[in-house]
């Protein structure tokens, strides 16, 4: 309960913070876009990762708010980067599947949109399987208002969740992201591999964007690259950074 109360302050008081981790695409090393992740830093308690105090927010009826302050933190920054002249393509934000559920939310993203400035194709947002698998009518109605909107839809952390893969073509998704376990096991599980290389052949036979995530070594980046993985994020690249250290790679490394 403790925790709970902190958390509704850090909403309103603005403790939450977003950082940014690079999306690069494998066939020329140019930006594809960037992950904005969540991050908190409470004043007494220190930082509070998001692996904790998203499933908090999950249960004590904060998620909304999560979302909705991320949505706008996000579009407001990538915004601001585009008046600056920064050449950012567009931004990924992570929803949880309540925000899904909520009939409100394409009205609320095509609002956040116009007061930026921002369009449709500026904004992905991430999902996991279980949104998906949900089925419930309201998600389909939001998830197909959003895709007819224009805003692009990624499915987060593909290949850990439920194994159907009939949802796929029945859903207006744009984007797999290979989740980092795979990658992880790239170098040493011959299982990974062919797995990992069959998403990518889903992901072509679909016309998916996929995304490896958790990209370490130049390895893996090799492995990827010749599969014909478009993009890739991860360590190997850069973490997730605040915004000021985000510019600084942007003029460094780009
Ligand atoms: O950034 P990190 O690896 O610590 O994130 C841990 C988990 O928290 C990941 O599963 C990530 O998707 C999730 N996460 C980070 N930021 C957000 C956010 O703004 N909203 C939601 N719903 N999840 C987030
Ligand atoms: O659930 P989601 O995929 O959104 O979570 C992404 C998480 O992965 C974030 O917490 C981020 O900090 C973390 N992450 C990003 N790049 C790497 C990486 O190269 N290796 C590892 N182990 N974690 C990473
Ligand atoms: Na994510
Ligand atoms: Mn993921």
């Amino acid at each position: 309960q403790a925790l709970e109360l902190a958390l509704r302050e850090a909403l309103e008081q603005k403790q939450l913070q977003l950082h940014y981790q690079p999306q690069v695409r494998l066939g020329d090393s140019r930006l594809y876009g960037v992950e904005a992740l969540a991050r908190w830093h409470h004043p007494q308690l220190g930082d509070v990762s998001p692996a904790r105090f998203v499933p908090l927010a999950e249960e004590c009826g904060l998620v909304m708010e999560l979302g909705h302050w991320a949505l706008h933190e996000a579009c407001r920054q990538l915004a601001e980067w585009r008046r600056r002249g920064l050449a950012i393509p567009a931004v990924s934000v992570n929803l949880s599947p309540k925000n899904f559920h909520h009939l409100g939310l394409p009205r609320l993203i095509a609002d956040i949109l116009r007061q930026h400035g921002l369009s449709p194709t500026d904004l992905t947002l991430e999902m996991t399987e279980s949104v998906l698998m949900d089925g419930s009518p309201e998600t389909l109605s939001t998830i197909s208002a959003l895709h007819e909107q224009g805003v692009r839809l990624s499915i987060d952390d593909f290949g850990t969740g439920y194994s159907s893969l009939g949802y796929l073509h029945r859903l207006p998704v744009d984007e797999l992201k290979l989740d980092k376990r795979f990658v992880h096991d790239l170098d040493n599980d011959e299982a990974a591999r062919a797995l990992t290389h069959a998403i990518i052949r889903i992901g072509e036979s679909l016309h998916l964007t996929v995304v490896a995530e958790g990209v370490e070594s130049e390895t893996q980046r090799c492995f990827l690259a010749k599969s014909g993985c478009q993009v890739a994020q991860g360590y190997l690249f850069a973490r997730p950074m605040p915004v000021e250290a985000l510019e600084r790679w942007m003029t460094t490394t780009l």
